[in-house]
């Protein structure tokens, strides 16, 4: 287990230092290329250093903080350092700073591993500023790379990652590279669900990640006079939208429990309290573990649009997220369940609601999840909490599953 002595102290020194940079009004607030995002990630980069990893920075921002090995095969861990806007303290920056805690517990214990191990904090994996998600992941797993996108104030996510990168990858002894990919990777993150709370596991063992869908949606009425404008003579974009929702998250429960289904951001314009709504855009979050459901759901989402009844509103539909439910790797879990065991910890396997960088990583390389409980089963949001007790036990489980594949 993770010695009470300064080993702990130091993750949370280490911890509380990455909170305060992040601060927002209310919650944590690091979206990618910001500045509390670039104060976060070199501040990651020195604790790297300070412990005597190598620092690999590649042109999306993703960070990587090696312990070499005798061969150069690598067992890597790791999670992202962005947050949704006002989200809570565990969210990402708990799996990346575990990951570092393990390595270095195990450093000091066991000396260099056999195989390289990798600590990796990924650039983005929220979609809380440009709509994709991910995209750190995806540069560093699947080359993939971001085409044209803008944020809320016009600024595109080039001018953001370029302006951004520069920064870390000048930061003294760190190396502009972008590491090839594990031979295993395994992320220690929050549940942020209710499950575990619920069965007083202390760890669940994730066994894949239902499938998510993501949309943009554009109503488009006709501003005027709030005043003058006639009830009956109205093209109000604002009513139309509020009509499709409803009867979209009706549609949701009446396919499935377990199709969730969120609208959360919905912009009015011209937003002014004496103009009828000429534009309205929502977004739609609806996830399931299985595809055939949310098939049918985006079936439903493209015949609302003709329930309307006033014909002169124009809806456009755009998705910009298709992920199918994901299975990670059983050998992996199963090692885990018998290392838990042999810890006295009490565990469960689980599928995830949320999304994570290990679904990116699982397409290329054996991936498992290690969670820990959500007090209250809160997340996105400032009392997302874990306890004490509870972020140990992850730690220490996490550190004996890379003891058993790297040394
Ligand atoms: O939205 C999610 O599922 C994850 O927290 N990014
Ligand atoms: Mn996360
Ligand atoms: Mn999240
Ligand atoms: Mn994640």
């Amino acid at each position: 287990m993770i010695r009470e002595t300064n080993e702990w102290l130091t993750f949370e020194r280490r911890f509380q230092q990455i909170i305060q940079l992040s601060n927002h009004t209310v919650g944590q607030n690091r979206l990618v290329y910001s500045p509390n995002w670039i104060a976060a990630q070199s501040a990651l980069i020195r604790f790297g250093q300070q412990i005597g990893l190598t620092v690999m920075v590649d042109n999306y921002g993703n960070v990587y903080l090696d312990l070499p090995g005798k061969d150069d095969q690598v067992i890597a861990t790791g999670s992202h350092m962005d947050t949704v806007i006002d989200g809570g303290k565990y969210d990402g920056l708990y799996g990346v700073l575990g990951g570092l805690q393990a390595i270095n517990a195990l450093k000091n214990r066991l000396g260099t591993p056999q195989h390289t191990l990798r600590l990796i904090s990924f650039s983005e994996e929220e979609g809380s500023r440009f709509n994709i998600t991910f995209s750190g992941s995806k540069y560093y797993a699947l080359h993939q790379s971001v085409t044209a996108l803008t944020d809320a104030d016009g600024i595109s996510f080039e001018q953001a990652r370029s302006q951004a990168v520069k920064q870390l990858q000048s930061l003294p002894n760190v190396i502009a590279k972008r590491p090839a990919i594990p031979a295993s990777f395994t992320e220690l993150h929050i549940e942020q669900g209710p499950r575990l709370i619920t069965s007083h596991d202390q760890i669940g063992l994730v066994s894949g990640i239902v499938g998510q869908r993501r949309w943009t949606v554009t109503v488009q009425g006709e501003s005027n006079h709030a005043g003058t404008t006639p009830m009956n003579e109205r093209h109000d974009a604002l009513q139309a939208a509020v009509t499709m929702i409803s009867s979209l998250n009706q549609h949701a429960h009446q396919l499935s429990d377990n199709l969730t289904f969120t609208v959360g951001q919905l912009n009015v314009s011209p937003n002014t309290s004496n103009v009828i709504p000429g534009t309205v855009t929502f977004t739609i979050d609806a996830r399931h573990a299985d595809d055939h459901v949310l098939d049918v759901f985006e079936q439903s989402i493209n015949t609302t649009e003709h329930q309307l009844a006033d014909s002169q509103i124009k809806v456009h539909f755009k998705r910009y997220v298709k992920d199918s439910p994901a299975t990670f790797d059983t050998t992996l879990l199963s090692q885990n369940e018998l290392i838990a065991q042999q810890l006295g910890l009490t565990s469960r396997v689980m599928t995830s609601g949320a999304g994570h960088d290990s679904y990116v990583v699982n397409q290329v390389s054996p991936t498992t999840m290690i969670f820990v409980p959500s007090e209250g089963g809160i997340s996105h949001a400032p009392n997302e909490f874990t306890q004490p007790a509870d972020l140990k036990a992850g730690i220490a489980l996490l550190m004996a599953s890379l003891q058993a594949q790297a040394y």
